[in-house]
């Protein structure tokens, strides 16, 4: 009597298992999903890192709970915290690092489907991640408008205010000028929602990098491959509990988490994939 076993997703559950996946396969179209930690190195903090993370720093802003500073109606009625923030985040001095890279060299081996961020650093523009692969799910600084009228400010003029450090408001009705990033209790962009269905029907790879995958809907993004699509998830920490991740447990046969910094994670990745002297380069053209 013959029995068939269930086919393991991936041969070995590690980034080799991972690598070998990618050929066999092989992977066109693999989606990343990345969080703050992608852009530690560049010199920006993250939320939740302890001790360097800005939820651990945000003691001189007398915040009744540190979620405060992102949340629209605490902003309307005190945006001082908040742009005080701002000006120790505003994008602009900050360079890309070899996480970025690495999702533009998967772009230029033409594998990348999609990069969802949440960052608000705009370092995936920097590192030339074009805009039709580029999903910034929690908005950007580049833009601001005001609470009042709509009217649209450029970077330029939000970042004077800030270096001024004047509050900005609006040049016309004088309302609160807020920019665009989304706080909570805002809708995500319309793009992040008309592209996710596809996507992820598509998706043969997920990468996930730099997350505590602690805020949604983004977080639950990682649920919508379908259960023979591998997910590598690469962090300094296991995260991931919340959302069903199978990381270790006897019944997973597609989920690698790679316990480390992404950047290194990225390299080793590159280099089993034979992309390593690639990434170098472009990382050498910033
Ligand atoms: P988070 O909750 O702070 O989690 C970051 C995760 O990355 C943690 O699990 C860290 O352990 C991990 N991490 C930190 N450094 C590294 C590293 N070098 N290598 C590997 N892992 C690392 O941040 P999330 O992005 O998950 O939370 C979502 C928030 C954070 C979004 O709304 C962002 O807008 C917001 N945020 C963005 C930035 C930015 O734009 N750079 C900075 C800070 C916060």
């Amino acid at each position: 009597q013959n029995i068939s076993l269930p086919n393991q997703i991936l041969s070995d559950l590690s980034m080799d298992g991972i690598v070998a996946y990618i050929r066999k396969k092989p992977c066109r179209n693999i989606v990343t999903m990345v969080g703050a930690g992608i852009s530690t190195a560049a010199g920006i903090p993250d939320f939740r890192s302890p001790g360097t993370g800005i939820y651990h720093n945000l003691k001189k802003y007398n915040l009744p709970y540190p979620q405060a500073i992102f949340e629209l109606a605490y902003f309307k009625e005190h945006p001082e915290p908040f742009y005080e923030l701002a000006s120790d985040l505003l994008p602009g001095e900050y360079r890309p690092t070899k996480s970025h890279f690495f999702i533009k060299l998967l772009e230029e081996k033409g594998v990348l489907l999609r990069h969802y961020t949440q960052n608000i650093d705009n370092l995936e523009r920097l590192a030339g991640i074009s805009e039709e692969k580029l999903i910034e799910a929690h908005g950007t600084f580049y833009k601001s408008h005001c609470l009042g009228c709509q009217n649209q400010y450029g970077f330029e003029w939000l970042k004077r205010q800030i270096n001024r450090k004047r509050i900005p408001h609006c040049i016309h009705c004088n309302a609160l000028v807020k920019p665009d990033i989304i706080f909570f209790g805002e809708n995500l962009p319309r793009r992040f929602y008309q592209k996710m269905y596809s996507d992820f029907v598509e998706c043969d790879l997920l990468i996930i990098m730099g997350s505590s995958l602690e805020v949604e809907p983004f977080a639950s993004l990682a649920l919508r491959p379908s259960k023979m699509c591998p997910r590598l998830m690469i962090n300094l920490v296991p995260v991931g509990d919340n959302i069903e991740f199978l990381f270790g447990k006897s019944a997973n046969d597609r989920d690698v988490l790679w316990i480390g910094d992404c950047d290194a994670g990225c390299q080793l990745l590159a280099d089993k994939l034979g992309w390593g002297d690639d990434l170098i380069k472009l990382l050498a053209t910033d």
